[in-house]
């Protein structure tokens, strides 16, 4: 019997993994506030299911998925450690920066932490409906020594969840790529009320090469290498590929929820203020958006 994997809420991604796992028949169990099953539509391409994911009852646990907003993690991650068993293996999944540093220092020596970046898009037209909007692929990377040394194929297992996947050694050059997209696509599409695809039209061009060139230099002062033009391309591909989509802060704002502005531009202007940059841009999109928001979803 193949131990099963423990996906933590019931996000649109962590949804989308533990589907994809049920129907492969990977053993899946949720992590969720309210202790019941959870039945709800899957629709993935042209096909539909019905699925029903179990809840979990108690620990230990070898194989879990942290599939939350980038401002839930640690505290989740704190509250799971009674659950996790000595070698267990732990998965972060989010946009933005920050949480790999302090959840490190919360596992045990046995205890692995990687972090899966994926370009899957998936949504929940309402709580018991997930939608499979976007086909992306994952990159995956141990984050501490206990992840480099794990003895069995998480790759394997976790690829099943979300494919394709892409092992490499070091996330942190994915992150900060994967940070100038979101830090572009997130807020401006929040603040323009838009899908991914307005940001195509000519009248956003100008600030975002000033949002991407700010980028550049804040990611070059924390060791980060990129060229304006090689990012301003990439944004170009994921706005057209995810044209019809909501970016998720866009759906965090208008549902009322609290953003990832923090983990996002947040993040950028604190490594800003350590590397004594000014990012103009940045801070007036933070400060457009923030006008726009309670305190508490910022
Ligand atoms: O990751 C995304 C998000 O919506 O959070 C992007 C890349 C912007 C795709 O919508």
């Amino acid at each position: 019997m193949k131990t099963p994997w423990l996906v933590v809420g019931k996000g649109a991604i962590g949804l989308l993994a533990a589907s994809r796992w049920q129907l492969c028949q990977q053993p899946v169990l949720l992590w969720q506030k309210q202790p019941k099953s959870l039945c709800y539509r899957f629709s993935s391409g042209s096909q539909d299911y019905a699925m029903m994911l179990q809840n979990a009852q108690s620990g230990p646990f070898d194989k879990v998925l942290v599939p939350l907003k980038a401002y839930d993690v640690v505290d989740a991650v704190k509250s799971l450690l009674p659950m996790l068993s000595e070698q267990a293996q732990v998965v972060l999944c989010h946009n933005g920066m920050g949480t790999l540093e302090p959840v490190k220092t919360l596992l045990g020596p046995r205890q692995g932490l990687w972090f899966a970046s994926t370009t899957h898009g998936a949504y929940k037209p309402h709580a018991l409906h997930l939608r499979h909007t976007g086909f992306g692929s994952t990159i995956l990377a141990p984050c501490n020594q206990a992840a480099q040394h794990c003895s069995w194929n998480l790759t394997k297992e976790l690829s099943q969840a979300l494919s394709p996947l892409t092992l490499v050694d070091d996330i942190t050059p994915y992150l900060w790529r994967k940070l100038a997209m979101n830090a572009v696509i997130n807020p401006l599409t929040a603040l323009h009320n838009c899908r991914n695809g307005e940001l195509n039209k000519a009248e956003f061009q100008q600030q975002i090469k000033s949002l991407l060139a700010e980028f550049v230099l804040v990611a070059s002062a924390c060791g980060q290498s990129f060229t304006e033009g090689e990012l301003y391309q990439q944004l170009q591909q994921v706005q057209t590929s995810t044209a019809q989509n909501f970016s998720s802060m866009q759906q965090d704002v208008a549902n009322g929820r609290r953003t990832e502005l923090g983990a996002i531009t947040g993040y950028l202007l604190a490594q800003a203020v350590l590397h004594q940059l000014q990012l103009p841009a940045h801070q007036a999109l933070y400060t457009a958006l923030a006008a726009k928001l309670e305190p508490w979803q910022l």
